[in-house]
């Protein structure tokens, strides 16, 4: 066995962010690049020698390469036995699945999730820990301080492992199982949804169309909705996972999902429609003609749960990252049950789902999941939102409107500047955090500001604490903005900006919505200036 020891000098940004470490596919191409992130990962993980770990990426360009690249590592490191997806392929709550399914100790996804793909799009890596979830804070600081100070890495000098065909083989002294990801997540979907009263549904008058986005859904999509639930073949639109998404950016929501929102805002539109993104893990719910906000999304799943089999006991509690609008909230206080507000991305619902202390989850991104897997889950929103139209025989629409009757609606809604200028970007919020203590009490025509403050987080399991994670205006009467740099962008800075607020009367609740924001939104140009910061006189894209 002949193992490689290869000298390499630290890169100076391989801080993982929001998800992992994403950068653009020549960034990860440069000579060790990949390589030394790699190595840091298994330097920084205490007791790897020996374990399992699970290996696949959503299939984008590089991803083939990669993943030979990673098993050679692993091998020269001790790892015992690597579990990789068939073709490399397994999307993130696939993996999260496996992970604790097999035991594994963690698991390397190889995913820019909705970024696109390509030679000239983006590439990431994502360490996930044994409970199957995204590392937390201090793995990623543990991996990012090895990153700082790696001067070589360690590689199996062997040939490719084909990685199409199921086989058990050797790599030197490791174990590598090329394993089916479909079968066992298309099981455990089973396991929690009433997939008979599901089949009934599709079988009557009811149509439904699935876009896959040329992502990685495609295989588990086909498998669950055309051959599981008996849905008629075509279902599933562009099923076939492609390097590049056929060029498209396959990030679930009503700009890029194009081809599924002209078919459902058609004429003779489907009764339900949905696509997820590169990796599978977000998911966007329509109607006929009626687009869910995700927020929305968790708040009918949160008030509807007790009608799926794999929820009917009740919830422990539901937890929403800051920026979701609290339309769960008011679900949460009538169910009794507690409502935690995390920070921006998944890591942060790991504990929360490990103490029992939360039973769903959701993001504003078109992100939901549960206790199932340690990561959100696309197609699981999916099939929970058949099982609960099969259930009641609502619409999407009624669903959501009768929702709205019994809580009152949470208009909102998110607008993105992508690729600004970094330094401008990072002077608006040096600037806005200065304003904070004097905006207190401030009023903008019929709103006056509550609190104004940068978010920070008590993990009320371990403790640790998590600040600057987000700037948020309350107003008195529940309205809220908040302003967030994204951490999974890779060009320039992207400025997110969050925009709430609540209206009890249902004779109000049919408004357009970016109509109902109008007077926050001008609030927020007024706070923030941002047309003058990022040189832009409208967002990049409104969801
Ligand atoms: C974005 C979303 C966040 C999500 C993250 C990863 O992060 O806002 O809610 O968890 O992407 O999603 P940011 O820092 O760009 O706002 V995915 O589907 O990339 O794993
Ligand atoms: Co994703």
């Amino acid at each position: 066995m002949n193992i490689r020891t290869v000298s390499t000098t630290p890169f100076d940004d391989q801080k993982p962010g929001t998800s992992g470490l994403r950068k653009s596919v020549e960034v990860f191409q440069q000579p060790h690049y990949l390589e030394n992130f790699i190595q840091a990962i298994f330097d920084a993980l205490e007791g790897c020698e020996g374990q399992t770990i699970v290996l696949g990426g959503d299939g984008r360009y590089y991803n083939r390469q990669a993943i030979q690249i990673i098993l050679k590592m692993a091998a020269a490191n001790g790892i015992g036995r690597v579990l990789v997806g068939q073709g490399g392929i397994m999307s993130t709550p696939a993996a999260s699945c496996i992970i604790r399914q097999y035991k594994a100790f963690g698991g390397i996804i190889l995913s820019a999730s909705h970024n696109p793909g390509g030679p000239d799009g983006d590439f990431g890596v994502k360490y996930n820990v044994t409970n199957g979830g995204p590392a937390p804070e201090k793995v990623t600081s543990a991996i990012y301080d090895r990153t700082k100070e790696i001067d070589s890495y360690k590689i199996l000098e062997t040939d490719d492992v084909n990685l199409d065909k199921l086989t058990v083989m050797r790599l030197g002294e490791m174990g590598v199982e090329v394993i089916d990801p479909v079968e066992p997540y298309a099981r455990l979907m089973e396991s929690l949804f009433d997939f008979d009263s599901i089949r009934q549904l599709v079988r009557q008058d009811f149509q439904m169309c699935i876009d896959s986005m040329h992502a990685v859904t495609g295989p588990y999509a086909k498998n669950l909705f055309e051959k599981r639930l008996g849905a008629p073949q075509g279902t599933v639109q562009n099923s076939e996972p492609l390097e590049d998404f056929g060029g498209g950016h396959p990030d679930p929501n009503l700009v890029y999902a194009h081809d599924l929102v002209e078919i459902m805002f058609g004429d003779d539109a489907p009764d339900f429609g949905a696509a997820s993104d590169g990796d599978g893990d977000r998911n966007m719910i329509l109607g006929n003609n009626f687009f869910v906000t995700p927020s929305d999304s968790l708040a009918v799943l949160t008030a509807n749960a007790k009608l799926v089999p794999g929820y009917k006991d009740g919830l422990s509690g539901v937890a929403r990252s800051m920026p979701t609008s609290a339309a769960v909230d008011r679900v949460a206080e009538k169910l009794g049950v507690e409502c935690y507000e995390t920070p921006t991305g998944w890591k942060f619902f790991g504990n929360l789902l490990d103490a029992d202390r939360a039973t769903l989850c959701g993001e504003e991104s078109f992100g939901t999941g549960s206790n199932h897997v340690r990561e959100k889950d696309g197609l699981w929103a999916v099939l929970f939102w058949l099982n609960i139209l099969a259930a009641t025989g609502k619409s999407v629409e009624d669903l959501v409107r009768d929702h709205w009757k019994t809580y009152g609606r949470n208009y909102y809604s998110r607008h993105d500047y992508e690729e600004v200028d970094k330094e401008r970007a990072n002077e608006l919020f040096e600037r806005l955090q200065g304003m904070l203590d004097d905006l207190k009490g401030n009023t903008y025509g019929n709103y006056t500001v509550d609190y104004a403050d940068n978010f920070s987080y008590n993990d009320p399991v371990d403790g640790s604490v998590s600040k600057n994670q987000g700037i948020r205006i309350g107003f008195t009467d529940g309205s809220r903005i908040i302003f967030r740099l994204s951490g999974t962008g890779t060009k320039g800075a992207t400025l997110r900006l969050y925009l709430e607020s609540y209206e009890p009367d249902a004779s109000k609740h049919d408004t357009e919505t970016q109509t109902a924001l109008e007077p926050l939104i001008e609030i927020a140009q007024k706070i923030a200036q941002i047309r003058e910061y990022t040189q832009r006189d409208e967002p990049t894209v409104i969801t």
